[in-house]
């Protein structure tokens, strides 16, 4: 029985021609800036987003707390989203390892912030006061269903926040998730963001990996904190190569498993028992919630792992599933026979 892992696109594996790469890659000490091949990847990574540098680091945890350490000192404030991955599920690591607070402020239905809000939550000169000194933005952003931010909603807040000499971070994950829905350059995305911080492990298949891309100052002392926190990683030239192959080979794939979430999504919010918000479907992501007391959720997991389907539960009755390479049409088909079979006379 195939399995058919909806979970995260985290679980995809390297493509054959990753593999061949990795295989033949050329490597040296990336500590000592001799990997060629991890210097191949981040002029290349830089070049694509359209920064002057960039920092291969090992995950995107790392790369979005190296992005902070590089950004601000200890004691300093840092403007989030309440539903901010940086904020929900990487550990408190700016509090506990930059030192920084997370001032937390609402996030729309479809990801954004508002301008205004952002704005009035930079702190002002006062002794009593923390300096803010970043704001964060995440595209797509994972918590609220993948949900895509256009160019003009990053420019809304990131433009006047900079205009006010704070410096903006895109945590862009899956940031060629949102340039490939969109149909536009990602560095439309990247342009008014002083770092950002993008993964080649998801959606793109690489086995491991992350960048940072800034300015060169920036990855200068970016690259201090990545030695810091022990991210040196040697001859990882045999991961970049990989990464390589899914920057060059993987982007354009992606709406592939768009169009697989959004037949899901479909195909979920007709099946009674379930409510997906359809709105929020616009990458590779579908949340759903369970919304009938006949079904426990427990009992839902095992009833779909007995048919080969996993799906991510977030507690609440709120369910995650993910589209990725590996996985096709008649994947999806099968997934919604499952749920129909399942929750029929359930409700
Ligand atoms: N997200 C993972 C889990 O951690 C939830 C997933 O399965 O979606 N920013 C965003 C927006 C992310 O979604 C993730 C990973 C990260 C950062 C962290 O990347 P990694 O897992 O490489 O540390």
């Amino acid at each position: 029985m195939k399995v058919i892992d909806l979970r995260s696109d985290t679980v995809t594996l390297p493509t054959p021609a990753m593999r061949q790469a990795m295989y033949e890659a050329e490597v040296g000490d990336d500590v000592l800036g001799e990997d060629p091949t991890i210097n191949r990847l981040e002029t290349l990574a830089a070049e694509m987003v359209g920064k002057e540098a960039a920092l291969f680091v090992p995950s995107g945890t790392m790369g979005n707390l190296v992005s902070i350490l590089t950004h601000c000192q200890r004691g300093d404030e840092i403007i989030l989203g309440e539903k901010a991955h940086i904020f929900l599920f990487e550990v408190a690591a700016s509090s506990a390892f930059a030192g920084v607070q997370a001032h937390i402020i609402p996030n729309r239905r479809d990801g954004t912030l508002d301008p205004e809000t952002v704005l009035a939550t930079i702190r002002g000169e006062n002794i009593h006061l923390p300096p803010t000194s970043l704001v964060c933005l995440e595209n797509t952003h994972n918590w609220c269903g993948g949900c895509v931010l256009s160019r003009e909603q990053m420019d809304s807040v990131a433009v006047p926040v900079r205009e006010r000499g704070i410096a903006v971070h895109l945590d862009g994950a899956r940031v060629f998730n949102a340039a490939v829905a969109l149909g536009i350059d990602v560095k439309e995305l990247t342009r008014n963001a002083d770092s950002v911080m993008f993964c080649l492990s998801k959606g793109l298949c690489a086995p491991v990996g992350s960048l940072v891309a800034g300015t060169a100052d920036f990855i200068r002392r970016a690259r201090k904190n990545r030695k810091m926190l022990g991210g040196g990683m040697r001859q990882g030239g045999i991961l970049a190569a990989a990464g390589i192959v899914a920057l060059t080979e993987m982007v354009g794939r992606l709406e592939e498993d768009h169009r697989n979430a959004r037949l899901l999504g479909e195909g979920l919010s007709e099946v009674q028992g379930l409510a997906v918000d359809l709105d929020t479907v616009q990458t590779n992501m579908v949340f759903f919630n369970l919304v009938t007391d006949k079904m426990a959720v427990p009992e839902l997991l095992v009833a779909l792992d007995d048919e080969g389907v996993k799906v991510g539960h977030y507690g609440a009755g709120r369910f995650r599933a993910v589209t990725h390479h590996g996985i096709e049409e008649e994947d999806i088909q099968h997934v919604l026979k499952t749920f129909r079979r399942i929750m029929g006379g359930r409700t």
